[in-house]
């Protein structure tokens, strides 16, 4: 079977909510896999296995990871899906251990976020590997599932939450795969070591329900994070003008957020 078309791909995204490349990385994955390593020993984290380990913003700790940004496979893949003035948005970077629950990473109107996610191990169905339910991103999705209905699911349907039907993405290192934020995922059977880190992208916003939704995306990882900045310093200083495409109106947005919230805290407003 000949590789999908990108319009293919595109259509194959729009309806189930997901898309794997595989092994769209495989070259640089034994580098991405050292420089995900490094980001860890610089922040002096040492994941013990208890429990999840994760560093926020991620790639933006690391200039060869900054790079994926610049990498010509991926600016393809994903422009061919947000359009080629994408936005990013964020990402994390994690050791998990054990299980995540089902659930959506958020689900705006404008419908316009997607994650791209890099496993550094083999993972499979058994072994942690991320499950979707295909079409969950849809407004019929959205009205047929919610995440508290999936993770009770030992109320709802007498059956525990990995057996749900659910399409595994089973993935070796160098494989992306990319999802809609608004499809249902989640992974089961994974050890107390799996490696892999995340890339938030959206769509550059243009129309107004996408610039509600930019706002509000950047106030929640600027409160929730509390990192108070949009981008790592890495990232902003090995920016090239190609890449701050990506950057300015996150940027922007951000820091006018940042400073609606000021004012708000001056005039003794809570948050
Ligand atoms: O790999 C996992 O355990 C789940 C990842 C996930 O939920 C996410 O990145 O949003």
């Amino acid at each position: 079977m000949s590789t999908p078309s990108r319009t293919q791909q595109r259509a194959f995204f729009e309806t189930f909510g997901f898309l794997k490349l595989p092994g769209l990385l495989k070259a640089e994955a034994g580098r991405i896999i050292a420089d995900f390593e490094s980001v860890f020993v610089t922040h002096g984290l040492k994941h013990d296995g208890t429990q999840r380990t994760s560093v926020v913003p991620f790639v933006d700790q690391n200039a060869g990871l900054c790079a994926l940004l610049d990498h010509p496979g991926i600016l393809e893949a994903v422009g061919n899906l947000l359009g080629p003035d994408f936005n990013y948005v964020g990402s994390d970077g994690n050791y998990y251990t054990g299980e995540t629950t089902w659930h959506r990473d958020s689900n705006y109107q404008s419908n316009s976020y997607l994650k791209l996610a890099l496993y550094l191990d083999p993972v499979t169905k058994d072994t942690g590997c991320l499950r979707v339910i295909p079409g969950s991103h849809t407004e019929a999705g959205l009205a047929a599932w919610g995440d508290v209905q999936l993770r009770s699911a030992e109320v709802n349907w007498g059956v525990h939450q990995r057996e749900l039907p659910a399409y595994p993405i089973e993935s070796q290192p160098g494989d992306v795969l990319l999802f809609n934020h608004r499809t249902l995922h989640a992974s089961f059977g994974g050890g107390t070591r799996r490696r892999m880190f995340t890339m938030n992208l959206g769509r550059r916003a243009k129309t107004s329900p996408e610039i509600d939704d930019l706002i509000s995306y950047c106030d929640w990882h600027m409160l929730g994070h509390g990192s108070g900045q949009p981008y790592g310093k890495i990232m902003l200083e090995t920016a090239s003008p190609a890449r701050k495409v990506h950057l300015t109106q996150p940027f922007d947005v951000w820091n006018a957020s940042l400073e609606h919230h000021r004012i708000r805290k001056a005039q003794g407003a809570t948050m």
